[in-house]
Order: structure tokens, then C-alpha cells, then sequence
């Protein structure tokens, strides 16, 4: 296969810079398809890139002209998509989260182990960012000896406009650590609990924000994260890896130094687009090159399930505000 024909659904922001990316900088693959739940304004989509639109998603997911399919939708209409990529046996990328409850992750996963093949990869990008790369192998080389605790930052500077709500601080943001920092670490977590600080006066009428989450894993490496939302400052994501002979950082993004008012001035990031385009580029450049060779080497459907079944308990800490167990189902060999 020269070139991977993707099919794309979901034609809002994140999903039309996938077809920016990928047809215009990355190699191999090209979104030749795409529609969206609203038929119309997938079909607007299509003309204004030039590509075939259907009015009818499955229509595109079964089509003999594509071989892979993005579905970058709101998390509600993951389900149906992957599954039914998965039964047309084709891969799938799915935006995180893979989708919105354990229970629609674990039907995902049933499908797939069903078809007897890999194919879904879920959109934790952070695994292909440069400076979370950089931490894993300094993790990795056992140098510093083992990680003790982990403080973290994921601050937002505003919700981008999509409507916030306390509940999506866990299931929106924190789950980018909640995946990333499990595969750093290469282990699962056992406890949560999210704690409300004072509330800002920036976060929108009952909204909590900030809010932390702590996690604690299998060897008991204790995790802090704290989610701003409203920070009113940029787009700001810190990791920070007390280890035994040393302490470890995730690199911030290098911006020029300015002297100007009796001040230095370094720029901060406003978005995610901002923050992590080589992480994006890295990922799909990836993806496209693994579904050409038939496999899966990103973030799995059990890595999706994983990551949702700990923000359904981290959820449940801070609804009830308690500490909450975290015990995870057996991995099926299909995984292993
Ligand atoms: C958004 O959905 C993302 O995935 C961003 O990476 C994250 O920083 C943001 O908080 C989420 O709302």
C-alpha cells in the first residue's frame, strides 16, 4: 500500500487539524474521506478540503476506498465508530478518551478481541512528546534509582470555550496524566482521592477549579496533579520526578528570552496545539506507518479501558470526597 487512505469523522477543531497534519506535513497516509454526525456540516468540511464527504459516517467506515479511520468526535460517538471500524477490520485511531464510561471501553475491547485483530490506538499523544520521551529513558536507565514521587501541573488557560463543567477537570484533562504518567512509571495505580482548594473566581458559575488529584501506584510511588483550568495565565503542563539520587523534569518548550521592562520575559504556550505539535506529528507519523505494516504500536483499547476505569474512580473520590480503591480487571492475553 503506497498511501494510507484515511477516512476521517468528526469534522470539528481537533479533527481538521489532523487533515491539516496529515496531508500537508506528515508522510504516507492521506485523509481522502470525511464525515461528521452533523451530515451537513461534515459535507462542508469535505468541500472546503477538497475530499470526498459522506453524509452517513458508516457509510465512509465500511467504503473499499478507505483503510483506516480517525474518529475525533465528541466522546459520546466513540463507541459506535471504533466498533464499528473494528467490524469492518480496519484500524482506528480514536481521540482520548476512547470513551466515556468503563463499560463502552470494555464493549470496545470485547469487539476487538472478538475480530481476533489489533487495530484500535487511542490519542494519548503525551506518550510522543519529546520532553515525556526524554523522562522515560531517564527513568529507564535506572540511574537515578526509582522513582519516589511525582508532583504535576496540567493548567489550562481557559476552557477554550467548550463549555466547562467540574466533573470534565478528570475526564478531559487529568486523564492525559492518568495515562501518561502509568506508562513513565510502567505500572498501574491502586488508590485516588481529588482534593477542591479555594475556588477561582475565574471558573464559571459552580464550577470547581483548580482541582488535585493524587494517585498512588502498585510500588507506591505517590502522584500529585493539580488541574487549573482557569489559570488565566497559559497552557501550562509540569511533571516533576522525585527519584532516589536525583530529581527529574519534563522540559518546557524553548522560547527566546526577551529583557524588556525591567523584566526577563519567557512566553508560556496558550493551548494544547500550541504545546504539543511535535507530539501530534510524531503520533500520526507513527500510526500511519504501523497500520501499513498491520499493527498497533501506540496506546491500546486496554490502555483506553485502563485510564477510564481510574478517572471512574477518581470521579467517584471526588464526588463523595474519599480515598477510592482502584482494582483492575485481568489483562486478556490478547493484550499481554
Ligand atoms: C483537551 O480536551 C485536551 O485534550 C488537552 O490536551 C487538555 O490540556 C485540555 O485540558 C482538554 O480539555
Amino acid at each position: 500500500m503506497e498511501i494510507l487512505r484515511i477516512g476521517l469523522v468528526g469534522t470539528g477543531g481537533i479533527g481538521r487539524t489532523h487533515i491539516t497534519r496529515i496531508n500537508e506535513t506528515l508522510q504516507g497516509g492521506r485523509v481522502t474521506a470525511c464525515a461528521d454526525v452533523n451530515s451537513d456540516f461534515g459535507l462542508t468540511i469535505a468541500e472546503q478540503f477538497g475530499m470526498k464527504g459522506y453524509a452517513d459516517p458508516l457509510e465512509m467506515i465500511i467504503s473499499d476506498d478507505i483503510d483506516a479511520i480517525i474518529v475525533a468526535t465528541s466522546d459520546p460517538h466513540h463507541e459506535e465508530f471504533v466498533t464499528k471500524s473494528v467490524e469492518a477490520g480496519k484500524h482506528v485511531f480514536c481521540e482520548k478518551p476512547l470513551a466515556p464510561t468503563p463499560e463502552a471501553c470494555k464493549r470496545i475491547i470485547d469487539a476487538e478481541v472478538k475480530s481476533g485483530k489489533h487495530l484500535v490506538q487511542v490519542g494519548f499523544m503525551r506518550r510522543y512528546d519529546p520532553g515525556y520521551v526524554q523522562l522515560k529513558k531517564l527513568l529507564d536507565s535506572g540511574e537515578y534509582g526509582a522513582p519516589l514521587a511525582l508532583h504535576c501541573y496540567h493548567h489550562n488557560y481557559d476552557d477554550g470555550g467548550v463549555g466547562w463543567s467540574t466533573e470534565k477537570s478528570v475526564a478531559n484533562s487529568l486523564i492525559h496524566e492518568i495515562d501518561v504518567l502509568r506508562w513513565l512509571l510502567g505500572e498501574n495505580y491502586v488508590k485516588t482521592d481529588v482534593v477542591f482548594p479555594r475556588t477561582s473566581r475565574h471558573a464559571g458559575e459552580g464550577i470547581k477549579d483548580p482541582q488535585i488529584m493524587h494517585l498512588t501506584t502498585e510500588s507506591g510511588v505517590y502522584i500529585s496533579v493539580e488541574s487549573f483550568v482557569f489559570s488565566h495565565y497559559g497552557y501550562d503542563v509540569r511533571c516533576e520526578i522525585v527519584c532516589e539520587e536525583g530529581i527529574l523534569n519534563l522540559p518546557e518548550p524553548a522560547y527566546a528570552m526577551v529583557r524588556t521592562n525591567n523584566a526577563r520575559v519567557t512566553p508560556i504556550c496558550h493551548d494544547w496545539s500550541e504545546r504539543f505539535p511535535d507530539a501530534y506529528n510524531i503520533e500520526f507519523q507513527q500510526w500511519i506507518n504501523a497500520c501499513k505494516e498491520n499493527r498497533v504500536d501506540g496506546p491500546t483499547a486496554w490502555d483506553g479501558y485502563v485510564a477510564q476505569i481510574t478517572a471512574g474512580c477518581a470521579g467517584e473520590a471526588r464526588d463523595k470526597q474519599v480515598s477510592v480503591d482502584i482494582k483492575l480487571p485481568e489483562m486478556p492475553d490478547f493484550y499481554k
